[in-house]
This record gives C-alpha cells, structure tokens and sequence, in this order.
C-alpha cells in the first residue's frame, strides 16, 4: 500500500513536472553561440554547460550550438551581427566592447580589483547591472558576466621583473584605448589587434609578446610561441555573454526567463572551473617550458604609478569621470 501511494506521487510529480515544461511557451530555435577562445577552454567548457541548461530549460526545443576559436569572427565582428540580428549569442571580454558602449573601459583601468571576490560582488551588483544596461540602446542585450580573469604578460625576448624591461617590446593589446595608453606608458610598443589574429602574430614575430589570464595562455598554446612568462596580474579582465536585442524582443517571456536562469547557472559554472583552471595553469605552462617571474611588488607599484595617464585620459571622456566614481564608491564600501 505504502510502496503504492510512493510511486503514485512520483507518477504524479513526474507528469506534473513534464506537463510544465510543455505548457511552457518555448519555440524551436536553433541558437548560435560565438566565442574567440580555443573549443577546449574555459569559455569553451562554459558554452556547453551553457548550452546543456537551455537545452533541459526549454524540453529539448533551443539547440545551443556553440561556434568556438572565433570561427563567426572576432569579438568586434560578432558583437556587430549581434546587433543586425545575424548571430544570437556571443561571450567575450568587456575591453572589446568599448567601441560600442565606452564606458565598459572603466573595467580596464589597471589594478583596479584586488581580487576575485570584489570583481563578483561589483560585476554582479547594481553597478555592473546598470554598464550592462547601457548595451539595451546599442542593440545588444548583456546576461551576465563571466571570470576571463587576471590578465599576465608573456612575451618572446627577455624576463620580465620590472618596468623598464618591457622597452621596445612590441605587444599585442586588445582594440581599447585603456590597454594601448597602459603599456605605452610601461614603455612597450602597444599594438592593437583582435585576438584572433593573436597566435599567428606571435608565430611570425609580427608582435613579440601580448598578455592574458594563464588559463587562455594554456588553452591558446602560447607557450609554443612564447617564451616569458611575467605574473603582473596588471588588469581583472571580466567576460560578458550579450544576445542580440533585435532576436531578444521576440521571445516569449518563458523563454527569456529560461535565458537569464540559464546564463546565471553557466556564469556559477564558469567562475567556479575558471578558478580551478586557473590554480593549475602556472605548473603547466612551467612543464610546457615557460619562464616564470613574479614582479616584485615594489615593481608594481612603480608600473601603477604610470598609469595614472591612462586613467586620466578616460576620465576625461564625456560621461567617465563619473563612472570611475562610482565604481571606486562601490569598492571603498567593499573595503571598509
Ligand atoms: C576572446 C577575447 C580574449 C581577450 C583578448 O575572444 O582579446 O585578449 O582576453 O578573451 O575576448
């Protein structure tokens, strides 16, 4: 009788349970979800987890396909076929993004969070909530942010322990006003150029060096093309995942609900793997042949004390002087 009445309640959770999921008003849709990093990546990882949630969350109707190693174009590319409606989703850095909503340099100023923990509490507040927003009026819709993480600089020609080591190194930087004014101002030879031109320039000696988390130093193989490894941690480089608003508008709002409950999910995910990735990618890249050095922290701070032009020269900019306020406000509450 017991045993009875139990699987009568499964019977019934399960049919309720499969009644909600179809009452639920999702369409079929194929969805293309773009990233520039290598498929076995963190981002690449993310992507699938991505995928897998919206898969369950709509019954099996959105097939998530993920397009990894920039093959739908570079993040600037995708971010346009995002707004003309040609491409669903894309994840990539927030420092990519600055040709369409400037203020997201704010992110790059360098040495800004001390930690992973501020980075969260920030990124996922009121704060990022509000940079994030800003997109709505460009044609992009942003979900959530992902951990790229603290960005380190490799290069092919000598160690790298303090500033003046970094002299005539031409160095690949992200498309952002904020990374060329930094390294100018470290005294390397800043070139901006998408990432996913980034390897074959290492290759070819078109650039020498470039920087970026460990973990996209390992999943890109740099180590194959760069020698140097300095751990400077000069910038906490954030992920975002944006859809296209045009695509967004027309979903029901089961589905955008489904959406927000699945980035929110993959960004949990993401940070969580990113950490471990991360934790591990140092002794690798030692086995790979890298040279490792650690900056002292006299030396970064003489590095800090130049980059006071680079932020200066962005908050000059219409509307920024008062968005670095807000986020040093949110950091000192954070700090207190
Ligand atoms: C991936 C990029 C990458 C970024 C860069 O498309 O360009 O150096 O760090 O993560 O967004």
């Amino acid at each position: 009788m017991n045993r009875l009445f139990k699987s009568i309640v499964i019977g019934l959770a399960v049919a309720g349970s499969l009644a909600s999921a179809q009452a639920a008003d999702f369409k079929p849709r194929i969805v293309r979800f773009g990233y520039g990093l290598a498929e076995d990546s963190n981002q690449g990882r993310a992507v699938r987890y991505f995928a897998e949630e919206m898969g369950k969350l709509s019954g099996g109707k959105w097939k998530v396909k993920g397009f990894g190693g920039a093959s739908l174009g570079s993040d600037p590319q995708m971010q346009n076929a995002l707004i003309g409606g040609a491409q669903e989703i894309m994840v990539g850095s927030t420092a990519t993004l600055v040709g369409i909503v400037s203020d997201f340099g704010v992110y790059d100023l360098p040495f800004v969070f001390a930690n992973e923990k501020e980075a969260d509490t920030v990124l996922d507040g009121p704060f990022g909530q509000k940079l994030m927003d800003k997109l709505q009026a460009k044609g992009m819709v942003g979900l959530v942010y992902w951990e790229n993480g603290f960005r380190n600089l490799t290069n092919s020609k000598r160690p790298i322990n303090k500033m003046e080591d970094m002299a005539g190194i031409k160095l690949r930087v992200m498309q952002n006003p904020v990374y060329i004014d930094m390294f100018k101002g470290f005294g390397a030879n800043a070139v901006p150029l998408a990432f996913s031109e980034l390897f074959t320039a290492l290759e070819t000696g078109t650039v020498d060096g470039q920087e970026n988390p460990v973990t996209t130093i390992e999943s890109s193989k740099f180590y194959e093309v760069q020698k140097h490894l300095a751990l400077t941690r000069h910038v906490y480089s954030p992920w975002i995942v944006t859809v296209s608003k045009k695509w967004y508008d027309g979903l029901s709002a089961d589905e955008k609900k489904a959406l927000q409950q699945a980035a929110a999910a993959s960004r949990d995910f993401e940070r969580k793997d990113s950490r471990a990735a991360s934790a591990k990618a140092i002794e690798v890249l030692k086995q790979k042949g890298m040279q490792i050095t650690t900056p002292s922290d006299t030396e970064l701070g003489r590095m800090r004390a130049t980059t006071t032009v680079a932020v200066d020269k962005f908050a000059a900019q219409p509307g920024h002087a008062e968005v670095v306020k807000e986020l040093q406000a949110e950091l000192a509450k954070l700090r207190k």
